[in-house]
């Protein structure tokens, strides 16, 4: 094979060609930069349905400059893995829950701590005042966005109805990748095995486990319910999703965009908060139709009260207590 000959005058022609396109596309707008955001749920879950609105406002709001790439269902790895790629920049946006980017942000392991908000309501109440909480993860490498709707985490096994703190006892029981989630099923005087998002499902399906513990969307999108079935509405946890961006990411940004950003995660927010109710409505429906035993009627105040130690534990940090003494208040 013979290979075509360049001579030095060619290539610089080429590479001045190439300079010309480039700069004459920068100055009409023409390069979209793609940022690449992660979720672990499923195409639908109203999250990964946030994000893609948000790209879209954000490619609009930028007349195509800015785009956003949606990865969902755990196409960039589990939850635990991009929350390491999004710190170290190798992932621009991340949709995580609170009890795991809690392994970093303090203020956010606060927000996950069991049976602090007295209801939903409560819970919306602190994030509305929010910023200031978003505005805490800077230190810990990510710029926080806004907050997704997550509801309330329950108790599910397919053992025995939890009727009382002690129909827990001993159950192995699924828990995200979080110290705080793990000391919690201990509480209970239950096991907590860590298993990532995606491996659940399977370690039900095969007795692993015999349970674990989320809001009734993540239960029957997951199929969860499926093998689990007894869901008592412990509620014990309502720590939101949060959306995060890179460091590097941010940093990249001009203030203007970097307003078109955070404006858009806003609208996002909202637009997914309907979808979400509508969802967990549906969810719980399904898995009562699918025969799943729903116990609401039962005492909370033990399983509150088995949370004194991990009060104690967190409240070591006085940044970390003053901020539970202060979301207490609110009325
Ligand atoms: C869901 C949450 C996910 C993931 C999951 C889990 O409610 O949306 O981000 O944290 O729980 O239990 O792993």
């Amino acid at each position: 094979m013979k290979l075509p000959v360049y001579s030095r005058a060619d290539l610089s022609r080429t590479v001045a060609l190439v300079v010309a396109l480039f700069s004459a596309a920068v100055s009409t707008g023409a390069v979209a930069r793609e940022f690449r955001a992660a979720d672990t749920q499923n195409e639908d879950y109203p999250t990964v349905q946030a994000l893609r609105y948000m790209g879209r406002l954000i490619a609009e709001r930028s007349g195509g400059r800015l785009q956003i790439r949606v990865f969902h269902s755990r196409q960039l790895g589990e939850e635990k893995e991009t929350i390491a790629q999004t710190r170290a920049g190798a992932i621009d946006l991340n949709r995580i829950n609170g009890a795991l980017i809690g392994n970093f942000v303090p203020a956010m392991k606060v927000l996950a701590m069991p049976f602090l908000f007295r209801s939903l309501e409560h819970l919306q109440k602190v994030l509305d005042g929010g910023n200031e909480i978003l505005n805490s993860f800077e230190p810990y490498g990510f710029v926080g966005l806004a907050f997704y709707d997550s509801g309330a985490r329950s108790i599910y096994n397919s053992v025995r109805p939890v009727r009382a703190i002690a129909d827990v006892k001993g159950l192995r029981l699924r828990v995200q990748q979080s110290e705080l989630m793990s000391d919690m099923i201990k509480a209970f005087d239950a096991e907590p095995v860590q298993l990532p998002y995606g491996q659940v499902l399977t370690g039900l399906a095969t007795g692993l486990v015999d349970g674990a513990e989320n809001n009734w969307p993540s239960f029957v999108t997951s199929d969860h319910y499926k093998y689990a079935g007894y869901y008592t509405l412990t509620e014990h946890s309502m720590s939101p999703e949060v959306l995060v961006m890179s460091q590097k990411a941010w940093e990249s940004l001009s203030l203007d965009d970097r307003k078109i950003f955070r404006e858009a995660a806003i609208r996002s927010s909202h637009f997914m908060h309907d979808k979400w109710k509508a969802l967990e409505e549906q969810s719980r429906r399904q898995a009562e139709a699918a025969g799943v035993t729903i116990i609401t009627d039962f005492d909370r105040k033990p399983f509150e009260a088995a949370m004194a130690g991990i009060y104690a534990k967190a409240q070591r940090d006085p940044e970390a207590a003053e901020l539970i003494e202060r979301i207490r208040k609110v009325e």
